[in-house]
C-alpha cells in the first residue's frame, strides 16, 4: 500500500476545524456576526473562502444580508450616506442608530448590508441591480461542507456518479439529482474495505492484469504461479487469482469485459491517482470465469464455481459475498441447490434483477428471485432516481436499487468504459455488503444483510415495486449497524 494519508488529515482537519467554529458542520456560515444586537443593517467583513469541496445555498431565516460591490475603487461618501439613509433603496428597511461601517482591505468598493427579511433583501437587490455605480449586488450565501468525507483522487471519480452524484453529467448525458448515489463518501467515514474479506465474482472472469485491478485480487497463497504444477492440491494448476470452470483452468482472463466491469465497481483500487474507485478501495476479488466470450454459460459451470468457492473457504479464503450479475427465467434446481449451500455456509449472494423490464413476481427471474433469505436482488437506478426503464422489479422478488445506469469502471485491455444494466447495479450491493463487513471479517451473513437492506434511503413510487422501497446508502448501512 502507498496510500497517502495527507488528504484525508487535511479534510478531517478542516471538518473538525469548522465544526468547532460552528458549531456545527451542514449549516456553517462564514460571514462574521455582528458585534451588536443591532442588526438588521450592520455593515461588516464577510470572508468567504471558496474551494472545490464547498457549495453555495442561498442564506435561510435569520437575517439576510446582501453584498454590494460599486464600480468606484472606494465606496463613495455619497453612496454611503445614502445607504445609510436608505435612500438608494428606497423599499429596504432604514439603516439603525449608530451602525458602522467596515470596509474591505483588498476591495474597497465592496459592502455588505443586513436585512430582516429576504423580501426587503430582494427588493435592495433589485434597487442595487438598477444603480449603474453597481458593478453587482448578491446574497451573502451560506456556505457548508457540501460532503463530509474522504473522497478519493482517483482520475474519474467524477464520472462516477453511483458513489458521489452532484448532478454532474455524466458519458454525455445531462446530470441527474443531486446526492442520488450510494453514499460511498458517507460510507467511506467508517472505513474503505478490508483485506481479509473476499467478493467472489461468478461472471466471464477478469483481466488479470488491470492495472485499477491488480492490487484488490484475490491471491491464492498456496499457488505459485506459471510453474505449470498444483502446488496446493485444489485439483486447479496454478490458480492465483480463481477459477476458470469453462477450461477447468486456473486463468479466469476476461474475454467479454463483463466480468472485468463488475469486479471495478466492487474494488478497483480507490485513491491510487488512475482510474476509478471501487466501492472498496481495498478489497480482495476472486475471479471465478463461466460466461464465454459471447455472454451465455452452463448451469454445471455455474455450479463448478460456487464449488470452487466452498473448496477454497473451507482452505480459509473467506469469501463472503458472491455477485451474479447474470440469469435466466429458466429455473434450475441443481443451481438453486447449490447456492442455498454456499449460503447455508455463511456467503451472501448478490444477484442482478435482470433486464426485462418486468415484474419480476409475475415472471421470476433466477438466481435472483430464488427465494432466499441469503440472496439480494438487485435493480438499476438512474442519475434521476427511477428505476431505469430496463430493470426488473418486484414487490416481494426485487430488494432494492442501486446505481445501474452509465456507470463508469475498468474494462478489459487496461480499459475504462461505461456500461448500464442490472449487472452494474448488483456489484454497488455486493460491494457495499462487503464494506459493511469489513470492519468484521466475520460479520454474520444475517446482519450484513440487515444492515444493506435496513440502511437503505426510501424513495417515494418504489414501495410498490421492491422489498424495501428504497435504495442502496452507504451511510445508512453503516447507521443501521451501529442502532443495532
Ligand atoms: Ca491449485
Ligand atoms: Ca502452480
Ligand atoms: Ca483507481
Amino acid at each position: 500500500m502507498t496510500r497517502n494519508p495527507l488528504p484525508h488529515i487535511i479534510v478531517g482537519a478542516l471538518v473538525i476545524l469548522l465544526a468547532g467554529v460552528a458549531g456545527r458542520i451542514s449549516d456553517f456560515t462564514l460571514s462574521r456576526r455582528a458585534k451588536s444586537d443591532r442588526e438588521p443593517c450592520v455593515l461588516y467583513p464577510s470572508t468567504a473562502p471558496v474551494g472545490p469541496t464547498w457549495q453555495m445555498t442561498p442564506t435561510s431565516g435569520g437575517p439576510v444580508r446582501v453584498l454590494v460591490k460599486y464600480r468606484t475603487e472606494s465606496l463613495p461618501e455619497r453612496i454611503v450616506k445614502e445607504i445609510l439613509s436608505g435612500a438608494t433603496i428606497a423599499q429596504a428597511e432604514r439603516p439603525g442608530e449608530g451602525v458602522g461601517l467596515e470596509r474591505f482591505a483588498s476591495m474597497p468598493g465592496l459592502a455588505v448590508l443586513g436585512f430582516s427579511d429576504m423580501g426587503s433583501a430582494e427588493k435592495a437587490l433589485v434597487a442595487f441591480r438598477r444603480d449603474k455605480s453597481v458593478a453587482y449586488a448578491e446574497l451573502d450565501a451560506t456556505w457548508h461542507v457540501d460532503q463530509a468525507g474522504p473522497q478519493p483522487n482517483d482520475a474519474r471519480f467524477r464520472e462516477q456518479w453511483g458513489l458521489r452524484n452532484t448532478g454532474q453529467p455524466v458519458n454525455g448525458h445531462p446530470g441527474g439529482k443531486d446526492g442520488v448515489d450510494v453514499d460511498a463518501v458517507g460510507a467511506w467515514q467508517h472505513g474503505m474495505g478490508s483485506s481479509d474479506l473476499v467478493v467472489a465474482v461468478i461472471d466471464s472472469g477478469i483481466d488479470l492484469k488491470h492495472e485499477d485491478l491488480v492490487e484488490n485480487l484475490w491471491v491464492n497463497e498456496g499457488e505459485t504461479p506459471g510453474n505449470g504444477i498444483d502446488d496446493d492440491g485444489n485439483g486447479v494448476v496454478d490458480d492465483v487469482h480463481g477459477y476458470d470452470a469453462i477450461a477447468n483452468s486456473g486463468d479466469p482472463d476476461d474475454d467479454l469485459g463483463h466480468g472485468t466491469h463488475v469486479a471495478g465497481i466492487i474494488g478497483a483500487v480507490g485513491d491510487n491517482d488512475r482510474g476509478v474507485s471501487g466501492v472498496n478501495w481495498t478489497t480482495r476479488v476472486m475471479a471465478l470465469r463461466f460466461l464465454g466470450a459471447t455472454g451465455g454459460g452452463q448451469t454445471s459451470d455455474a455450479i463448478a464455481c460456487i464449488d470452487y468457492i466452498l473448496k477454497m473457504n473451507e482452505r480459509g479464503a473467506n469469501v463472503r459475498v458472491v455477485n451474479c450479475s447474470w440469469g435466466s427465467t429458466e429455473r434450475s434446481a441443481a443451481l438453486e441447490e447449490a447456492i442455498n449451500r454456499a449460503i447455508r455456509s455463511g456467503v451472501l449472494f448478490v444477484c442482478a434483477a435482470g433486464n426485462d423490464g418486468i415484474d419480476s413476481d409475475a415472471t421470476p427471474h433466477y438466481p435472483s428471485a430464488y427465494p432466499n433469505m441469503g440472496i439480494l436482488s438487485v435493480a438499476a437506478l438512474s442519475p434521476n432516481e427511477t428505476i431505469a426503464p430496463f430493470s426488473n422489479f418486484g414487490e416481494l422478488s426485487v430488494d432494492i436499487a442501486a446505481p445501474g445506469v452509465d456507470i463508469l469502471s475498468t474494462l478489459p485491455d487496461g480499459a475504462y468504459g461505461f456500461a448500464s444494466g442490472t449487472s452494474m447495479a448488483s456489484p454497488f450491493v455486493a460491494g457495499m455488503a462487503a464494506l459493511v463487513a469489513s470492519s468484521n471479517p466475520k460479520m454474520p451473513l444475517e446482519l450484513i444483510r440487515a444492515r444493506v437492506l435496513d440502511g437503505r434511503q426510501a424513495v417515494p413510487g418504489f414501495d410498490s415495486r421492491l422489498m424495501t422501497g428504497g435504495r442502496l446508502s452507504g451511510g445508512g448501512a453503516f447507521a443501521a449497524g451501529t442502532s443495532r
